[in-house]
């Protein structure tokens, strides 16, 4: 978790050539794009057995399910260790976290990356702090989005091995006993994970919807159409994820209270990393945006620090953008 575990020497002097030669000569975002090339081709990459392998829920079997809801009841039983107003257990710290970043890592450049780094990082609290062997799971819904029936038949929604029923009521399935410490909002408030299915939104949540973003040229076309309202006019694969579910995931603060905001978001780390794939040599270390959503506008460089309080060091976006590289070690397997 070091942030630059490797040797910087090569691409510093590459940088140093880039600028006395080509920058001169150059616009300046053609030869950016330059620099971050020369740049990724020396960077440390970790070994396939070394990565940790994201699997689609559905592909989990039984002990896998079990071995990830129980880590996740593990965080949910341990102590905070973030001093964020309100916290009290080492899942509680997640959702804290995110609710004190709310408005500094959504609608802007860094929503990707922040996000990127905010699954990895409970990922490795799962392995480090309850023992968990395995990767943090995904969720494709446009397997399950086709009407009614398939969503509630999804595996995701089994009372038993998985993470509870959409459907407004009482919380069922493993979580329904636990008590989350805040929202809806920022509010500190005891209660039971709250859904509230809104099968609206299940038209957005398709391959339609997942190509809408991909077949986008630039990072910031991408994070748009990805990310959605309120941006967009309309609802996209982002927000109708958070909405189909309702209640405390339709929450732009506190979301992170419903577990499955980590399949969720790792399902569209999955899409931006397909997105970095089909491009690799312009889109690897491609950013682009306005770092806050209110001016004064900076913006996004890949030497912009991503925050997680004392949950983890804070490193630059380029430490984030290769998933098999800087502070990352895993891969998505396709379901
Ligand atoms: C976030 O947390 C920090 C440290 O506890 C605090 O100083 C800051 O005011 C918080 N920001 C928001 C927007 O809650
Ligand atoms: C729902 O979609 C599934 C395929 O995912 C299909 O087999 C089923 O017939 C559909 N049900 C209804 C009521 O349309
Ligand atoms: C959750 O809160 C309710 C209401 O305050 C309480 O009755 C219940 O015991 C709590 N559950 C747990 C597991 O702490
Ligand atoms: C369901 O979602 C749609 C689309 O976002 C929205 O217009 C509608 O108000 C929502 N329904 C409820 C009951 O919240
Ligand atoms: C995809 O984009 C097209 C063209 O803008 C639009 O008509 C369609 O509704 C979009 N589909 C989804 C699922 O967002
Ligand atoms: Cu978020």
């Amino acid at each position: 978790m070091l942030p630059f575990p490797h040797s910087p020497w090569i691409g510093a002097l590459l940088l140093v050539l880039f600028s006395l030669f080509v920058l001169p000569a150059a616009g300046a975002s053609a030869a950016e794009l330059n620099v971050t090339s020369a740049l990724s081709t020396e960077r440390h990459r970790c070994t396939k057995s070394e990565a940790l392998r994201r699997r689609e829920w559905r592909t989990l079997n039984t002990h896998e399910k079990m071995a990830y809801i129980e880590a996740v009841q593990c965080l949910q039983r341990l102590p905070a260790i973030t001093h964020f107003p309100g916290v009290k257990t080492r899942y509680d710290d997640f959702q804290a976290l995110h609710i004190n970043l709310t408005e500094r890592v959504h609608l802007v450049g860094q929503f990707l990356p922040w996000h990127r780094q905010f699954v990895s990082v409970y990922e490795s609290t799962l392995r480090s702090a309850c023992g968990y062997k395995g990767a943090n799971p995904y969720w494709d819904w446009t397997k399950d989005s086709k009407n009614r029936t398939s969503l509630l038949a999804s595996p995701v929604f089994s009372l038993t091995t998985g993470f509870g029923s959409p459907l407004p009521g009482p919380p069922t399935g493993p979580f329904a006993s636990y008590n989350l410490s805040f929202g809806p909002g920022r509010i500190i408030n005891t209660h039971p994970i709250t859904r509230e299915l809104n099968l609206t939104l299940l038209r957005y949540l398709t391959r339609e919807g997942v190509r809408n973003a991909t077949r986008k040229g630039t990072f910031e076309g991408f994070r748009v159409e990805l990310e959605g309202a309120p941006v967009t006019p309309g609802p996209k694969v982002h927000d109708a994820g958070h909405r189909l579910l309702g209640g405390d995931m339709a929450d732009t603060y506190s979301s992170p209270g419903d577990p499955l905001f980590f399949l969720h978001h790792a399902n569209l780390d999955r899409i931006w990393w397909t997105w970095q794939m089909a491009d690799p040599a312009k889109r690897l270390y491609a950013v682009s945006g306005r770092t806050s959503v209110t001016p004064p506008y900076g913006s996004l460089t890949l030497g912009f620090m991503l925050e997680m309080a004392n949950l983890a060091p804070r490193v630059p976006v380029r430490e984030v953008m290769d998933i098999g590289g800087g502070c990352l070690c895993y891969e998505y397997v396709d379901a």
